[in-house]
Order: structure tokens, then C-alpha cells, then sequence
């Protein structure tokens, strides 16, 4: 059997990045926001060694910024989640799951608030420019709502304060987790946040100039040959081993976000005004969500990818799917994410996992794992 290639062209768009991420030796893409996402350099399992010790510059252009501009922009803003942004400050990110008037899942963004009536949304794999083009005209807000060319550049692993303070100023340092401050690079000011899709820490610095921002990329590079800089990407085994959930594999739009695990980012108390509120409230009266996330552990060899959901069974019956799945070279064992039924959930339960490569024997596990 030949292993297919994803043919690329101007709908997989590219991202100001993309040549030296090609000429970094990059192994795969995957296509996420319509753009090149790349998958693995070394190797998966060479990237999340290399990722834990060092310090790695990730192409994450397709973290795609919706921007909310105007009058009306915190009110929709609001709209579309049941966190409570009341409290968030300029300068602050905050995770926000989009969640619409069914309680569905749209989305599970970073909410940036970059004046008390200007947003970003840096949005998971779906397209919130549209919904929320929608709500605006459908409801007569006063606001602008677009995809400003804005690529966000990732500095992950433990040295990345170093690297990012040999750029930036030693002013980067003082940025708190999930804030942002505006520091120079080359007279350009950057938006740079304590932020990133691993637990490894690190910033996000939003490239809103293609030019500079190649600068930016080969500066990096260049300040950080001692430190070991590699380039890098989101890592599949480190962000199940940290809990990051992926949009599209782990959670859909036929999840709502209880179900997800994201209750603690959903607030039913608070008089803020956000569309999904009926809909989690009934889900609550009703006796709370009926499947939940849940870790899993199995044995055996390293599993193949989760490109298909697999049948989790307890006793002889499938009680949930499996959706993301590796091998954890430093648990020495299978993780992976799964949807998994009530009468199953229980931390600890014995399952069976049907995976291409044959059943395997787990556990129902709490995630994080690390
Ligand atoms: N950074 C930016 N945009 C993004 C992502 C990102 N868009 C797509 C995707 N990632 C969105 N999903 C997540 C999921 C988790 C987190 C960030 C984005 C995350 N969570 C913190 C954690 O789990 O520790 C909790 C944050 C909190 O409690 O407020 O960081 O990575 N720009």
C-alpha cells in the first residue's frame, strides 16, 4: 500500500515561515485553518525529547486571528462564550470555548484583549470568521469582524525565556502566563504573549508583518545556535501527556463543553450574556453530561496513529471512542484522549481498546498524565 501525499496549493495556504520551515528539513504538514501546520521534523519522538530539554521556534501561522473591532466587539465577543470575560483586562489572554446557542462546540480559541473594543481570536480548526460574520449582521452589531494577516510564531521549551530575551530584552521575562506586552524587535513592535500549545513554556509573539517577522525567525535562529534552537512544532505525544485537546480530534462541534472537560472555563453563574446559556443550563438540570473526556492508558507496542476514532469497550460493550493516541516515551506506555460514557468513566476501570493493530488492554486514566 502507498502512503498518499497531501497535494498542496493556494487553498492550503502558506505562511510567511514556510520556506524555512522547508528548509529547517520539515518531515509532514497537516492543513489546519486552510494552512500548512507542520507535524514532525527529526521525528515525533526525537521533536518531544528535543522539546522537553531545549528550546524549539514553532510555525503556527495558522492559528488564524479573528479580529472583533468597535463598538459592539466585547458584547459579541461575549456572545459566543460562557467564560466570563467580564473580568479580563487589556492585555490578557484568556481560553475561551466558542459554544453556540445549542450548547455545541464551535471552537476552543485564545481570546486576546487588545483595547476595551478590539479582539483576536486565535482560533483552533474552524472557521469562526464566518459564524461570527453571521451573528454580527444578524444582529445589528457595530462591529468589524475579519482576518487581519497576523501569523503567530511560537517559542517553546524550557530555555525559551533565555532565547527570548537575547530578541526581545530582558522585559520579556517579566510577562506573566496568558498576558501580553508589546516589545520592539528591529523597531517593529511585536504583540508577544506567555502562551503556547505545549506545557513546556514559552511565547507566542503574533507576526503582523511578513517581512519582519522572517527577520524575527532568523534572529531567533542565529541567537540561539548554543541554546540548541531546533525547529519545531506542536507535539502529539507532549500535548497528550500535558491535557491539550485538539479541535476537530479530540472535541467537535457534536460535543458540548461539559462533555469536554472545559466546565471549569464555562460560567452559568454571572449575568454576563453569551447565547449558549439556556442550553448548558438544561444540560445541567438534566443531570450533568452523560460522557465525558477521560485519560487512557494501554499496553502493548507503540500504537499507530488515531486517524479513525476507536471502539473503547468495557465488559464486551463500547462505551466511548478513543481519538488521540501515542506512545509516552517517559511514562513507558500508550496514552491517548477518549470520549468515554458515564457507566464507564471512573478513574482506574479496565478497557479494551480496538485499534488497527489489534485490542489492546487500558485503563481509564485522569488527564493530565503529567
Ligand atoms: N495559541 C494560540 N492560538 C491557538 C492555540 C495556541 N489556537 C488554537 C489552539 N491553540 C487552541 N487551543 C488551546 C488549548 C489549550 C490552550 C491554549 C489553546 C492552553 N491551555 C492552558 C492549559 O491547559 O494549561 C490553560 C489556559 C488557561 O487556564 O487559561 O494554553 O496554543 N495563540
Amino acid at each position: 500500500m502507498s502512503t498518499p501525499i497531501l497535494a498542496a496549493s493556494r487553498r492550503t495556504r502558506r505562511t510567511p515561515f514556510s520556506t524555512r520551515v522547508e528548509a529547517a528539513g520539515v518531515k509532514g504538514y497537516t492543513v489546519y485553518n486552510h494552512m500548512l501546520l507542520p507535524t514532525a521534523f527529526r521525528s515525533v519522538v526525537e521533536d518531544y525529547h528535543h522539546l522537553k530539554q531545549h528550546v524549539q521556534v514553532w510555525d503556527v501561522g495558522c492559528e488564524r486571528q479573528v479580529e472583533l473591532a468597535g463598538p459592539d466587539a466585547a458584547r459579541l465577543a461575549q456572545l459566543m462564550t460562557p467564560r466570563n470575560l467580564g473580568k479580563v483586562v487589556v492585555g490578557q489572554c484568556a481560553y475561551v470555548p466558542l459554544v453556540d446557542e445549542a450548547g455545541r462546540m464551535i471552537n476552543d480559541p485564545v481570546l486576546l484583549k487588545l483595547a476595551e473594543d478590539r479582539f483576536w481570536i486565535s482560533v483552533a480548526d474552524s472557521d469562526v470568521v464566518l459564524w461570527a460574520k453571521g451573528l454580527a449582521f444578524g444582529l445589528g452589531l457595530d462591529v468589524a469582524v475579519f482576518e487581519p494577516d497576523v501569523w503567530p510564531l511560537g517559542i517553546q521549551g524550557p530555555r525559551s525565556d533565555d532565547l527570548a530575551a537575547r530578541i526581545f530584552g530582558e522585559e520579556v521575562r517579566a510577562i506573566r502566563f496568558f498576558r501580553f506586552a508589546e516589545l520592539a524587535f528591529e523597531g517593529h513592535d511585536f504583540v508577544v504573549a506567555r502562551s503556547g500549545w505545549s506545557k513546556q513554556g514559552g511565547f507566542e509573539v503574533y507576526v503582523d508583518d511578513a517581512e519582519k517577522g522572517q527577520a524575527l525567525y532568523d534572529a531567533l535562529f542565529a541567537a540561539g545556535q548554543d541554546l540548541q534552537v531546533h525547529a519545531g512544532c506542536p507535539n502529539l505525544i507532549e500535548r497528550i501527556e500535558g491535557g491539550l485537546y485538539s479541535y476537530g480530534n479530540d472535541m467537535t462541534i457534536e460535543h458540548n463543553p461539559l462533555e469536554c472537560g472545559l466546565e471549569k472555563y464555562c460560567r452559568l453563574d454571572g449575568d454576563h450574556d453569551f447565547m449558549a446559556r439556556a442550553a448548558l443550563e438544561k444540560i445541567v438540570a438534566d443531570g450533568g453530561p452523560q460522557r465525558q473526556m477521560r485519560g487512557v492508558t494501554f499496553e502493548g507496542d507503540d500504537c499507530p496513529a488515531c486517524v479513525e476514532a476507536w471502539p473503547l469497550l468495557a465488559n464486551g460493550h463500547v462505551v466511548g471512542s478513543v481519538t488521540s493516541a501515542a506512545y509516552s516515551p517517559d511514562l513507558s506506555t500508550n496514552i491517548g484522549f477518549a470520549m468515554v460514557d458515564r457507566s464507564a468513566w471512573d478513574i482506574g476501570r479496565e478497557v479494551t481498546i480496538e485499534t488497527p493493530a489489534g485490542n489492546r488492554q487500558g485503563k481509564v486514566a485522569a488527564i493530565p498524565f503529567i
